[in-house]
């Protein structure tokens, strides 16, 4: 039978739950019934009673059935799409609702592929020693709210490849997304290899804490990450933790400005700039600073944004209205500095739903807030600068460290500066993009530990050697 947004919706709701409103209408989108941490328990109980079951069957029985699941949610695309649209804002079009969702089953089925074997690491005389990889057991994946989707895929794909089994428990932002896709997802796996539980932050914390949870998988931010690492101690869990950053640009001034112009833009304003690893700070060189801002208000004038199910708009409101408020206070702190503003810092706040207007702020200093603090929404400071030392100064001046780019038509040139950066991933010439065979994580207060790959699969494995 095929998948109907109304089917999913009548699946993942409860009359009884909590109401999730829609971030561009503040209508509700649907209710949804939030679980005890009683309940969590009762999950993490089955799936650990499900993993042996499924670590025993062959590698490529859980290929297939991990393929199957791909299918399913490539099946049920466009109502997914559409339930995601409307619950976490983001529109249908641009790298947004269509887009997560083709990188979901993408991704699973890249992840799927991905083989971690054993290898033999002394062979002589006396020792014949191999490594292994093994399922670490129940992994716990704790998720946000920008990518609900997509994130949550990143953390249970690599873990059920491996043969573990995984408790997942959606932001209490997005809850409806994620309960879709697992539903999906369920549709074709054996029964409690992947289980929602949909909760507040007691139910993360008792994730997090609990004896049976062997993994956690945790996006969201730092504090968060931080209690995380804290309240795992006593289980010494494993953990993967991506806690966002405030990514650095930096256009050295041999670049096209025009060139150049739209990449820096969706670099910064993917998904309407709620992306662990979006530009959120970009530094331009003062011989192209003027043509840079003038090539990125140009663009920016073009990229419509709105209600999520309107075909045209790209970007769309904040999911939130506490994010709402943190984009609005760090551009009013700009604006009292004296930066000046090119385009947006004006929302109409008696309209309904969360929207910022797409935001650049010029001629503002490198300790202004809002190029300081992780802004997460779309109001990019463009900072200027004219020495090289410097500028790697300030990029590597927080501590924070997730992504970065470099920008010039001379790649080694551009090499050599990414080299001294301090973050995880340095692109050149593009911003953000991931990809799943290439390793992904953060330096410093932006995590640990890396997804993607097969760095990816060796986060949810324990290695065991096996000498003699
Ligand atoms: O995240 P939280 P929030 C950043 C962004 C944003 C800020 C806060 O700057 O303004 O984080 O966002 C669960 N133990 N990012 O409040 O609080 C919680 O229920 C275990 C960056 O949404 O970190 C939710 O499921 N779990 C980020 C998840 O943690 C706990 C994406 C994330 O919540 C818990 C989103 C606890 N003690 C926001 N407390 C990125 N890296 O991309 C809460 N949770």
């Amino acid at each position: 039978m095929s998948v109907t947004y109304d089917s999913l919706l009548a699946d993942i709701t409860d009359p009884d739950g909590r109401e999730i409103t829609d971030p561009a209408t503040d209508e509700v989108v649907g209710k949804v019934r939030f679980q005890s941490v009683d309940e969590l328990d009762d999950a993490v109980a089955r799936a650990r009673a499900a993993q042996p079951a499924w670590a025993a069957r062959t590698d490529s029985e859980r290929v297939e059935l991990l393929m199957k699941a791909a299918d399913a949610i490539d099946a049920a695309a466009e109502p997914l799409a559409e339930l995601l649209s409307r619950e976490q804002g983001k529109p249908l079009n641009g790298p947004n609702a269509r887009f997560e969702l083709g990188g979901c089953s993408a991704w699973l089925r890249a992840t799927a592929a991905t083989e971690l074997p054993g290898q033999t690491v002394v062979d002589d005389d006396e020792t014949h020693a191999e490594l292994h990889y093994r399922p670490v057991g129940v992994v716990g994946a704790i998720g946000p709210w920008n990518w609900p989707m997509m994130i949550t895929i990143w953390q249970i794909a690599p873990a059920l490849r491996m043969g573990n089994t995984a408790v997942v428990k959606p932001s209490e932002f997005t809850p409806l997304s994620v309960l879709a896709l697992i539903t999906v997802m369920n549709s074709v796996l054996p029964a409690d290899l992947l289980i929602p539980v949909v909760g507040d932050r007691e139910v993360g914390a008792r994730l997090s804490s609990h004896p049976d949870i062997d993994k956690v998988m945790f996006t969201g931010s730092t504090k968060t990450g931080q209690a995380i690492i804290r309240s795992s101690a006593d289980t010494v869990k494993r953990l993967t933790l991506e806690l966002g950053g405030n990514d650095a640009g930096i256009v050295l001034p041999d670049v096209d400005p025009k060139a150049i112009a739209q990449d820096l833009f969706w670099g910064a304003f993917i998904n309407t700039g709620q992306t662990c690893a979006a530009m959120k700070r970009l530094y331009v060189h003062t011989d192209v600073y003027d043509q840079v801002c003038d090539a990125l208000l140009e663009v920016a004038g073009n990229m419509p944004m709105g209600r999520g199910l309107s075909e045209e708009n790209v970007l769309g409101p904040l999911q939130n209205r506490k994010q709402f408020d943190i984009v609005a206070r760090l551009v009013e702190a700009a604006k009292e500095s004296g930066a000046k503003i090119l385009t947006g810092g004006d929302p109409d706040t008696s309209a309904a739903g969360n929207f910022y207007p797409t935001t650049l702020v010029a001629d503002i200093d490198n300790d202004n807030p809002l190029v300081a603090e992780e802004q997460f929404g779309p109001a990019l400071p463009i900072i200027r600068y004219t020495d090289v030392d410097d500028v790697v100064k300030w990029a590597n001046g927080l501590d924070v460290g997730l992504g970065a780019s470099v920008w010039s038509s001379d790649r080694d040139r551009a090499r050599e500066v990414a080299a001294r950066l301090e973050a995880g991933t340095v692109w050149i010439n593009s911003h953000g993009g991931v990809h799943p065979m290439i390793p992904f994580g953060g330096v410093k207060k932006s995590g640990y530990g890396m997804e993607f790959g097969v760095e990816g699969l060796k986060g949810v494995s324990v290695p065991q050697v096996i000498n003699g």
